[in-house]
Parts: C-alpha cells; sequence; structure tokens
C-alpha cells in the first residue's frame, strides 16, 4: 500500500469546514503535541476544528491546550474529516470510535509501524522519529505561517518521542525540524520546564512504590515491574504518571528489555514495553496483541495483573533468549 502524499492531505483538509482530530488514549507528548497544532493551524484557515479526548490529559502536558481539546463528542455532527494521529487502529481510539465512523472523510497520519491502512487517506511512515514531524510538514503544505504555539507544540511532540534527541529513533531530520521551529519563535526551555519540571510529590511517592515491585530476569538483561490500583490509592498518583517508568527501566546497566505493566480493571492490564539496543519490542507487543515502535511498545491484556505479569515475563524472557 502506498502512503497518499502530504499535498493531497493538505488539500482535503483545505476543502473541509470541520474537521475533528484524534489522539490515542493515554495522550502522550507526540499525539497532544501534534493534534494541538495542526487544530491552530486549521483554525487559522478559518476552519471549525477540535481536539476529541476520551480521557484525562497529563498534567505536565496541558499548557498545550489552550481551548483545543473537547471531550464532547456531539460538538460536532458529522465532521468533514475525522483524521487520526499518531494511532493506526481503532483500538487505540476505542470509546470515539464510532465518532471516527462520522466522519465523511478518514485519514490517518501515524508513525508507527504496525499501522496498517484503514482510512481513506493514509500517510505513514516508522521512519519518522515523531508524528509533530509529519504534522510539521503537513502544516507548511496547509500554508501556515509560522506561529510561536503551534511550534512549541511541534517541539513538545518531537522533544518527547525523541527522549530529548537521545532515542535511536532521533533523526537528522529532528533537529532540522527543531531549527526551523527556532525561527517559528519557540522557547525552548519554557516548553521543557513545563513537561519536565513540574513533576507531582504523588508521582514521586508512586515511583517509589512501583520500583520495590523491580523484578530482573535472565541476569539483568530484563527488568519488569507493575503498578495496581492500590498503589495509586495508597499515594494519590495516577496511572498516566507511570509514563516514563519503562524508560527508567531501560536506563538501568546491562537492560536490554523493560517492561511495565499497570493494571487498569480486575481483568484490564495495559503494558509498556522498551527495548535498548537489539531488542525489538514491536514483536514482543505484537505476540500479546499489542504494537508500536522497535524500541517503544505496548499492549493490552484482558486479564488479572498477575497473570498479565506472568505473560509479560514470558514474552520477555523469550525475546531476551531470542537475543542470543
Ligand atoms: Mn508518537
Amino acid at each position: 500500500m502506498k502512503n497518499n502524499s502530504l499535498k493531497e492531505i493538505a488539500q482535503k483538509l483545505s476543502e473541509a469546514k470541520s474537521i475533528l482530530l484524534f489522539p490515542h488514549i493515554n495522550v502522550d507528548g507526540d499525539a497532544l503535541g501534534s493534534t494541538v497544532a495542526l487544530c491552530k493551524a486549521l483554525r487559522l484557515a478559518g476552519k471549525e476544528a477540535w481536539v476529541l479526548l476520551e480521557d484525562d490529559i497529563p498534567a505536565n502536558l496541558r499548557f498545550l491546550d489552550k481551548g483545543y481539546c473537547t471531550w464532547n463528542q456531539e460538538l460536532i455532527a458529522e465532521p468533514d474529516i475525522c483524521m487520526c494521529v499518531d494511532c493506526g487502529d481503532k483500538g487505540r481510539f476505542e470509546k470515539r470510535a464510532d465518532k471516527f465512523d462520522e466522519g465523511k472523510i478518514t485519514v490517518c497520519v501515524d508513525h508507527h509501524r504496525t499501522t496498517e491502512f484503514f482510512c481513506d487517506y493514509n500517510y505513514v511512515d516508522s521512519e519518522e522519529a515523531a508524528t509533530g514531524q509529519i504534522v510539521f510538514q503537513l502544516i507548511k503544505e496547509l500554508g501556515t505561517e509560522p506561529d510561536k504555539e503551534i511550534g512549541e507544540a511541534i517541539y513538545a511532540a518531537i522533544i518527547t518521542d525523541t527522549g530529548n534527541y537521545q532515542y535511536s529513533n532521533t533523526q537528522k531530520k529532528s533537529h532540522e525540524i527543531t531549527m526551523e521551529l527556532y525561527d517559528w519563535g519557540i522557547d525552548c526551555n519554557k516548553v521543557s520546564v513545563e513537561i519536565y519540571e513540574n513533576t507531582r510529590m504523588e508521582k514521586i511517592l508512586l515511583k517509589n512504590l512501583a520500583m520495590e515491585t523491580l523484578k530482573v530476569l535472565e541476569g539483568g538483561k530484563g527488568a519488569i515491574l507493575y503498578v495496581t490500583q492500590e498503589m495509586l490509592e495508597k499515594t494519590g498518583g495516577l496511572m498516566e504518571e507511570t509514563e516514563g517508568f519503562s524508560q527508567d527501566l531501560r536506563s538501568i546497566a546491562g537492560v536490554e528489555y523493560a517492561a511495565v505493566v499497570k493494571e487498569y480493571g480486575p481483568e484490564l492490564a495495559r503494558v509498556s514495553f522498551r527495548a535498548k539496543t537489539k531488542g525489538d519490542v514491536a514483536k514482543i507487543a505484537q505476540r500479546l496483541g499489542g504494537g508500536g515502535h522497535t524500541k517503544a511498545a505496548g499492549c493490552t491484556i484482558y486479564a488479572p495483573i498477575e497473570e498479565a505479569f506472568k505473560m509479560v515475563e514470558k514474552e520477555l524472557i523469550t525475546g531476551i533468549k531470542e537475543l542470543g
């Protein structure tokens, strides 16, 4: 299957009057930064545009939403375009999937390797470090004038998905786009302080508790931990604040594979996977019904947390053994 061009997608957006943007559940810096940037660009072009969410925005990303996000599915009836951004299957926006289908035209813009075309127009490039990079190019196709707020949203998308240009997905292009964003007037330090130096004490307490469950696998090549609802109650921490725990595990010397198993309900667990150098977590996540990138992936397991933990542990051990 061949991508549509960004020019074609920009053309469709230009023809539309109303556009609803769909980032994935557990919205992250890339998904929210990308959709907010695009939303503002579309509004500047005179469109009725909104970012439709189904869950809360993490506290450190709320600065991005200056009136772009809505949780009200009735806001636009039968939008001209429904567009999913930074996600590529309806399972990533389950509670909004029916609304998505209301779109007269559907569009998918994403950078996940496991994404298969399912919309009328698709642009999926897994080489791109962040969907924000694709959105930046799309916004330029739309003819949007340089704008500080849009620039900062794109910058937030890029730094969060590249781990501040440290992850293996980082490209020359990530830096080149950032260079251009400087000309858009972005305040890098302001964005960094909002995202990284804004941690709630409750999150630190939750991390402390979660780290106590750390289990080391295969002589230190794997690291896995879990987070329960009880831990959230005890500390006042939120599940969305476990974002980053998997990177913490991966940062341990010698660890190749890391996983965080999160209890969302009695029979519902979500897992974040990370790989360091040789590993491929998209493959491991796929075996458990999920997907994602080579170095960062996820899945949902419909089982009690103890059972989910065991399933993930088993797959990690298999993955480590495959590394040789
Ligand atoms: Mn992304």
